[in-house]
């Protein structure tokens, strides 16, 4: 099946995935939001793939929401228009379809990422952000609260300080400061930017695919876990992990005095 503003080619079991409305700064549509829900779920099912690298065309990750789609009107009659279907229909489900993913996804964030467009970013595993990069919850310059999955993430990437900071005066943080802040994990050179994400994602692409997706499981699950139901977790994800084939691999190499070859399984 064909996306029109959103591509996807696979190769080394790395899925890349660009967003490409490189002249609207890849701003969404709700049309686009669906191809790359589409597209995220073909890749979740699709064993060849076991990374997923997330990026945009062009001097932008994203600039969020496209403020010019007709859903984001007012209506002849003065009544403004429901964005909480958009929201949900979009934002939302896609949060949603990045978490569930049982394959680690890695954002490059190159230039602008701006609201919806942040924040997605942010909601997936590792961020790498080029130098001149710039983070921005622009939500507030236009009267709207951060979603996405913005307000719960914020505060638990960077404390309750700098997420009131960032969401109330909507200022931009550049690539070195979302790494200081442990916004992101990593800044970069911006010319470096897409062949070390590059590299990062075939790296974990070769690695225990399984191990990833229950660390993810575990992580995410930590937030609302009190520590004896999140040791319990740990031990039932570990106890699986125990009868994997990569887990046998991973300690044959590890005797043999050898690299793993991990399978994903
Ligand atoms: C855009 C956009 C854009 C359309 C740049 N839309 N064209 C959820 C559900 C429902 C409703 C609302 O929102 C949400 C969640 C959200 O994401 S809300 C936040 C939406 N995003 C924004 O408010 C960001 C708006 N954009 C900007 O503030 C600036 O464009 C940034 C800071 C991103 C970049 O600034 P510059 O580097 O100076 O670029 P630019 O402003 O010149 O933009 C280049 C072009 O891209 C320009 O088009 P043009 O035809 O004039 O060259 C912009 O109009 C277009 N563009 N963002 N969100």
């Amino acid at each position: 099946m064909a996306y029109k503003s959103v591509l996807l080619e696979v190769t080394d079991g790395v899925a890349t995935v660009t967003l490409n409305r490189p002249d609207k700064l890849n701003a969404f549509t709700t049309p686009m939001a669906g191809d790359l829900i589409a597209i995220l779920r073909t890749v979740g099912e699709n064993p060849d793939v076991r990374c997923v690298l997330l990026t945009g065309a062009g001097r932008a990750f994203s600039a969020g929401q496209d403020l010019s789609d007709p859903a984001m009107a007012f209506g002849e009659d003065g009544q403004g228009p429901d964005i909480g279907l958009v929201v949900d229909g979009c934002y939302n489900a896609l949060v949603r379809t990045i978490r569930g993913l049982d394959k680690p996804v890695v954002a490059a964030v190159g230039g602008v990422a701006a609201g919806a467009g942040a924040n997605l970013a942010l909601a997936c595993d590792i961020v790498v952000a080029g130098r001149s990069a710039r983070f921005i919850q622009a939500f507030v310059k236009i009267g709207l609260v951060p979603d996405a999955g913005g307000t719960y993430l914020l505060p638990r990437l960077v404390g309750r300080a700098r997420a009131f900071g960032m969401a109330l005066l909507g200022d931009a943080v550049n690539g070195e400061q979302a790494e200081a802040w442990g916004l992101i994990w990593k800044c970069v050179d911006d010319e470096a930017l897409i062949d070390e994400a590059r590299a990062l994602a075939r790296s974990l692409a070769a690695g225990p695919t399984g191990a990833y997706a229950a660390a993810k499981r575990a992580l995410d699950a930590s937030a609302a876990n009190t520590l004896d139901r999140q040791l319990d977790l740990e031990r039932d994800l570990q106890q699986a992990r125990g009868k994997s084939a990569d887990y046998r691999e991973g300690v044959a190499a590890f005797t043999e005095k050898r690299p793993p070859r991990f399978s994903g399984r």
